[in-house]
Parts: structure tokens; sequence; C-alpha cells
């Protein structure tokens, strides 16, 4: 079956296991954060964010996700759009960013804390381009990539996120892309950089174990509209019949299997 993984009830989560053995692996993610068992550590840096305005990318619809792309020229490439600091031994290079979400006043977040979901989860996937020479060499490392997980909620609409939603018309069936240009994801981060960390994976097939989480402690705002804007978009592609809501597009939390979540903050 190979690739014909998905969030539904038959090649959902539970299944991944079968063509992804990795699935039941040690560092699984998502997981639950129990705030009261994450280990305060003094000697955790401060996250520091270099996001630079990229002025060619794209979005698309992968069937999975809405992805936005940084761009791979050579110019963009040579941009600092890193994060380091923090767990990581040197700077990550944003690769790209995408959402998880929930259906119409469900939870869509993939991790939890204590228990709570939230209406949304932003992952910015950085790769460790000081180490590996390709996206696809980090991936498979076990230090290869840092994602910085943001939580959304509903309140207040996030003018930031307007553009993203205005352009995902544009991207409603799986495998369509379109421009998208001079966004930066600050305006996507809340004030606060205090943030959990621990050893993960990819929250999908291939599920590699060689993830750096840094969830954020600190969600942001968003408005009901706007996450109704990405419920428009379909798992299918336009040839398929089947026209199935892009939603719940979230595994739930694995087992810690001993893993220590670490706090950068009292
Ligand atoms: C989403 O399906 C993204 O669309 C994928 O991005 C991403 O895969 C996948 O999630 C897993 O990433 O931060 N949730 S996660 O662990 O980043 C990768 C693409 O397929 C490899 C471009
Ligand atoms: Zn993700």
């Amino acid at each position: 079956t190979g690739n014909q993984w998905g969030y539904g009830e038959e090649d959902g989560p539970s299944s991944w296991y079968k063509d992804y053995p990795i699935a039941e692996g040690a560092r699984q993610s998502p997981i639950n954060i129990a705030p009261e068992e994450a280990v305060y550590d003094h000697g955790l840096p401060p996250i520091s964010l270099h996001y630079d305005n990229c002025t060619s990318t794209n979005i698309s619809n992968n069937g999975h996700s809405v992805v936005v792309d940084r761009c791979e020229c050579d110019r963009c490439s040579s941009l600092l759009t890193v994060i380091q600091g923090g767990p990581l031994e040197n700077a990550y290079r944003l690769k790209q960013f995408h959402f998880h979400w929930g259906g119409k006043g469900c939870h869509g977040s993939e991790h939890t804390v204590a228990g709570k979901t939230y209406t949304s989860e932003l992952h910015l996937v950085h790769w460790n381009a000081a180490k590996y020479s390709s996206f696809a060499e980090a991936a498979v490392a076990p230090d290869g990539l840092a994602v910085l997980g943001v939580f959304l909620e509903i309140g207040d609409e996030r003018g930031g996120l307007n553009k993203i939603t205005d352009s995902l018309y544009m991207v409603k069936f799986k495998g369509t892309v379109t421009d998208f240009r001079d966004f930066n994801p600050n305006c996507l981060l809340p004030s606060s950089l205090k943030y959990w960390t621990y050893p993960g994976s990819l929250t999908t097939p291939p599920l590699y174990e060689s993830v750096t989480w840094i969830v954020l402690t600190e969600p942001i705002c968003v408005s009901e509209k706007q996450m109704g804007k990405f419920r428009t978009l379909l798992f299918n592609s336009e040839e398929e019949e089947q026209r199935t809501r892009m939603e719940n597009n979230f595994r739930p939390p694995q087992p810690l299997k001993g893993r220590t979540v670490r706090a950068s903050f009292k």
C-alpha cells in the first residue's frame, strides 16, 4: 500500500504501524505534555529565531496539510532563516511550515498540555544544515530536524494569518500549488518564547525519529472564521470523485516511553 496513509477510519494513525513499524518506536510524536512532570533545565538557553521575508515561496495542498515552503534558491538559502539556541547544538534552517487542525468546534492540535487540546497547531520545520547536506539526509538523522510547535486557539482574529487564509481557495485540491510571496512567519509567533522540548519524531509517515521538538507554551489566537477557511480545503485531488474536507489531520499523543520533557522556565 506504500503511500496510502491518511486520517480516515481505514488509513488513519492507528493503522500507520502496518506500513511504518517505527510508529511504535521509542521516540514518537506528538505526546501529551504534563507540565508538572517537565523538568526545568536552567542550562537551557532561550531559543532565538531569525526569519526573513522570503521573496519567492509557494503554498501547496499535499493531501495531508497546507504547506508554505521556503525558497531553495541560492539567495534565499544564504539568508539566515534559522532557529538556534535552546536545546540545539547549531542553527537549523527553516524548510517549510504547515498546520494541523480539527473539525468545527473540535480539537485539532497534535501535542496536548495536561490533556488539553488546542484548535490547531502550527509546525515550523527546520533542518540541521550545518551538519547535513540536504533536508532528506537530515530527516533520517537523530539530530537532523527541529520543529517549532505553536498552538492556535479561538479568539480574536490573527491579522498575520490572513495572508495564508486568503490564499487557501487557490489550493483547495490535493496537488495544487500557488505563489506565496513576502511572508514572514514572525507574525505567527506569540510574544513569549517559553517552551518545552523533548526528542521525538515526524508526526506523519515516514515517522522518522529525527525531530527535536520545541513546543511554545503560549498559544496565539485566531478567529473561528479564519479556522473555517482551513476547513474548505479537501484531502482529494480534483480528479477524484470523492470529496472529503481536510480536517482532523492530526495524530493523537503517543507513549512517552521514559523520555524527559524539559522546560525552559520554572
Ligand atoms: C505534514 O503532513 C506536512 O505537510 C509535511 O510536509 C510534514 O513532513 C509532515 O506533516 C510531518 O511534519 O512537523 N508534523 S511534522 O512532524 O516535514 C515533513 C511535507 O510533506 C517531512 C512537505
Ligand atoms: Zn506537523
